[in-house]
C-alpha cells in the first residue's frame, strides 16, 4: 500500500522532477554498478571509468563499452520506464534527470529527459572532438576505432574527474530548486554531483520520495522511503494518482 499523504502531495503538485539511477534499468536487465547486484563488484567504478584508463589500455576499455553498447542495444524499457513516461503527461512541469546513458527513457516515451552522463550510442574523437554515433562505427572487434583524423574515438559518456554537459547540469539543478515534488528512483546517491540534486530540491522545500530496495546516504533526509524495486510501485504511484 502506498501512503495516502505521498499520494496526496504529489497529485497537489505543478512541478515534479525526477532523478534516476541504474537501478531503474536492472529489472530490464542491465547490471548495476553498485548494490547487491553491482556488476561493478569486480572492478571499483572509479578505475574503469576514467579518462586516464582509457589512455592507459584503449582498448580493454573499449572492448567493456562495446559488450555494453551490445547489452543496451538489445534491452527493452520496464513498467518503471512506462510508468514515468505516463507520469510526465500529468503534470504540468515534469523534468526527468537521469544518470543513466541506456536511452531506455526515451523509448519508453519520456521526452523532457536530461542526461546528466551521456549516451552509449554516442561517441567522439578524443583529437578533434568529431562526433560519431554508434551507426557509423563498426562494432565488435574489441578494438578502439579511429576517427578520420587518427584521433582514438571514446564513448560520449562522462566519466570520473570530467566535467558534466554545463547546461544540462545547469538546467537540472534549475528544475530540482524549483520543483514541488522530487523523485529519487535507483541511485546508490554515492556520485556527485548528481546526487547534490534530491538534496538541493529539499532545501528549497520540495517533498522528497526515495524508492530503492536498498537504503542509501540519501533515505535519512527524505520525507518518504518505499523499499521496493521501482518497476513495482511507480506502475501504482500512477494508477494512484490518476483515481
Ligand atoms: C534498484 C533496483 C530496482 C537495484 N529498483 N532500485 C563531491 C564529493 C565527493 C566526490 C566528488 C564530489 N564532486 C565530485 C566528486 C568526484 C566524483 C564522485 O562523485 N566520486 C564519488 C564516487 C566519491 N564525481 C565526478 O568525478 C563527476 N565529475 C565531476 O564532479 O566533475 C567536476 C570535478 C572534476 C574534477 C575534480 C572534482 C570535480 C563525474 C561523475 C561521472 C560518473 N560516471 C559514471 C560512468 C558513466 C559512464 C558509464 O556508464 O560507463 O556514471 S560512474 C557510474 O555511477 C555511472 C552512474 O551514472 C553513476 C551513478 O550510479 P547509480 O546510477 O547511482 O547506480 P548504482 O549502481 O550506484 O546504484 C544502483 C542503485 O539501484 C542501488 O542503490 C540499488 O539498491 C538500486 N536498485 N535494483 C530500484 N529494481
Ligand atoms: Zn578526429
Amino acid at each position: 500500500m502506498i501512503d495516502e499523504s505521498l499520494i496526496r502531495r504529489l497529485k497537489a503538485s505543478k512541478k515534479v522532477a525526477v532523478l534516476t539511477g541504474a537501478g531503474v534499468s536492472a529489472e530490464s536487465g542491465v547490471p548495476t554498478f553498485r548494490g547487491e547486484e553491482g556488476m561493478w563488484k569486480k572492478f571499483k567504478p572509479e578505475e574503469l571509468a576514467n579518462f586516464d584508463a582509457f589512455m592507459r589500455n584503449p582498448d580493454m576499455v573499449w572492448e567493456w563499452y562495446e559488450h555494453r553498447k551490445d547489452l543496451m542495444s538489445k534491452v527493452k524499457p520496464n513498467a518503471g520506464h512506462y510508468a514515468m513516461a505516463k507520469m510526465e503527461k500529468l503534470f504540468p512541469v515534469f523534468t526527468l534527470i537521469t544518470q543513466n546513458i541506456d536511452n531506455l527513457h526515451r523509448i519508453a516515451g519520456s521526452e523532457n529527459i536530461l542526461e546528466l552522463h551521456g549516451n552509449i550510442r554516442r561517441n567522439f574523437c578524443i583529437n578533434c572532438k568529431k562526433q560519431y554515433n554508434d551507426e557509423h562505427l563498426t562494432l565488435g572487434g574489441g578494438k578502439v576505432p579511429k576517427c578520420s583524423c587518427g584521433g582514438m574515438i571514446r564513448p560520449d559518456v562522462v566519466w570520473f574527474g570530467e566535467m558534466l554537459p554545463g547546461s544540462i547540469l545547469e538546467s537540472a539543478f534549475k528544475a530540482a530548486e524549483t520543483c514541488d515534488f522530487f523523485l529519487s528512483l535507483g541511485t546508490s546517491a554515492v556520485v556527485y554531483p548528481a546526487a547534490m540534486l534530491p538534496v538541493a530540491a529539499k532545501k528549497a522545500g520540495a517533498v522528497l520520495l526515495e524508492i530503492n530496495p536498498e537504503t542509501t546516504p540519501l533515505t535519512q533526509s527524505t520525507d518518504y522511503y518505499i523499499k521496493a524495486k521501482t518497476g513495482e510501485v511507480l506502475p501504482q504511484i500512477v494508477e494512484a494518482i490518476i483515481k
